[in-house]
């Protein structure tokens, strides 16, 4: 058995301490008051001293009460990120309080139109600090946020050619639909435009998939060259040397997949005249968006295809897409139907279905 002493301004206090750290199971030996004998103790009003007797087995409670502490102020932090995040959704929700209620209601039409909330609030913030949205009907509000969003979306820029022959890239994640798009693209071309086309594939990793293009390009009686490795592509750029137009598909990437981000890299940088089409998927979850989208940092110029937008079933990730990559948009596709399933963006369509209420019911 041991004893210890513990002093308070009150007998309850100097009881709390005890119990504190010896748990409830101590035994009081004795109370007593005592002076105080700090300075000017003389004058002080006189202390509780509690002395208690306990055994080892206690002061488990100290390690208890650690115990308890612990989880009291993990529970603390997470009821503070808890309280956090219920403010930001508030926010989202309520366009940060500073909107007025139609702002609010166009705030909260995009974002069930896909726009990410963050995104939503930051271009109409902007809108707002350009324009006096004051006293204007919501009819009024939704035109100046839809010509707003259709300058942010900016003009499509899809493939045109002129005099200079065109070599084009299809790069993007694993199964976004390079090939597919490709295929839609020169489809058009030949059937459209009578230009003089060259395929040229650079997914040697899957048989399946130089077959993929192989059907394509026997459908579209086009000619196709398979390249292993920066050689080929540069002897087989020379063989379409007569083509108007060379597009080339390129594997599927993990965005995560430093060595395969390399290698696409080199690839690229040995063809000097070039255009890049990285193409994102429009079902795709935004944060994933951002990491895809971080790393093709490495290329200064490519446009934007946005895939699978039938299956999104709606045009959020247009804007949020233009808005982390800050590139030029050019087609968008719907479906799996070569060649139809393809179109150039049209913006007018985009914002009008960003500002429409209800667009999935
Ligand atoms: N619903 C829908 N499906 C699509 C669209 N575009 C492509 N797909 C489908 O998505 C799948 C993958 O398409 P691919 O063209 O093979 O994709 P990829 O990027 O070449 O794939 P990898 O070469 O494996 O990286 C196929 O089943 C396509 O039919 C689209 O716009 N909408
Ligand atoms: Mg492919």
């Amino acid at each position: 058995m041991k004893i210890k002493k513990y002093i308070g301004q009150t007998a309850h206090e100097a009881m709390s301490k005890l119990k504190m750290e010896l748990g409830p199971d101590a035994v009081v030996l004795n109370t007593k008051t005592i002076k105080n004998r700090g300075l000017f103790g003389f004058f002080k009003k006189p202390l509780v001293e509690i002395t208690a007797a306990f055994e080892e087995k206690d002061l488990l409670h100290n390690n208890s009460r650690a115990d308890y502490e612990s989880k009291l102020k993990s529970i603390n932090k997470e009821l503070v990120e808890l309280k956090n995040l219920m403010l930001n959704i508030s926010n989202d929700k309520e366009g940060n309080g500073s909107f007025s209620p139609e702002l609010d209601k166009i705030h909260r039409i995009m974002v069930e139109n896909g726009v990410n909330p963050n995104i939503s609030l930051d271009i109409l913030k902007d809108i707002g600090e350009k324009v006096d949205l004051k006293q204007k009907d919501m009819d009024t509000i939704r035109k100046i946020v839809m010509f707003n969003l259709s300058e942010k979306l900016g003009k499509p820029e899809p493939l045109v050619v002129e005099n200079e022959q065109k070599i084009v890239f299809f790069i993007g994640s694993t199964g976004v639909g390079k090939t597919t798009t490709l295929a839609k693209i020169a489809a058009n071309f030949v059937l459209n435009k009578e230009y003089k086309v060259g395929l040229i594939t650079l997914d040697t990793y899957r048989i399946a998939a130089v077959e993929q293009l192989k059907i394509y390009s026997e459908i579209l009686q086009l000619p196709l060259k398979i390249a292993y490795n920066k050689d080929d592509l540069t002897k087989s750029l020379l063989e379409f040397k007569d083509k108007d137009i060379v597009l080339i598909d390129t594997a599927g990437r993990s965005h995560n997949d430093k060595y395969q981000l390399e290698e696409l890299k080199e690839i690229l940088e040995s063809v000097e005249e070039k255009e890049i089409y990285l193409l994102l998927d429009a079902t795709v979850d935004f944060n994933i968006l951002g990491s895809i989208v971080k790393n093709y940092s490495f290329i200064d110029d490519y446009k934007l295809i946005v895939t699978k937008v039938d299956e999104a079933k709606n045009f959020g990730n247009m804007i949020n897409i233009k808005y982390i990559t800050n590139k030029e948009l050019s087609y968008y596709t719907v479906g799996q139907n070569v060649p139809d399933d393809i179109q150039t963006i049209d913006i007018q369509e985009i914002v009008e279905n960003l500002c429409r209420e209800n667009l999935n019911d």
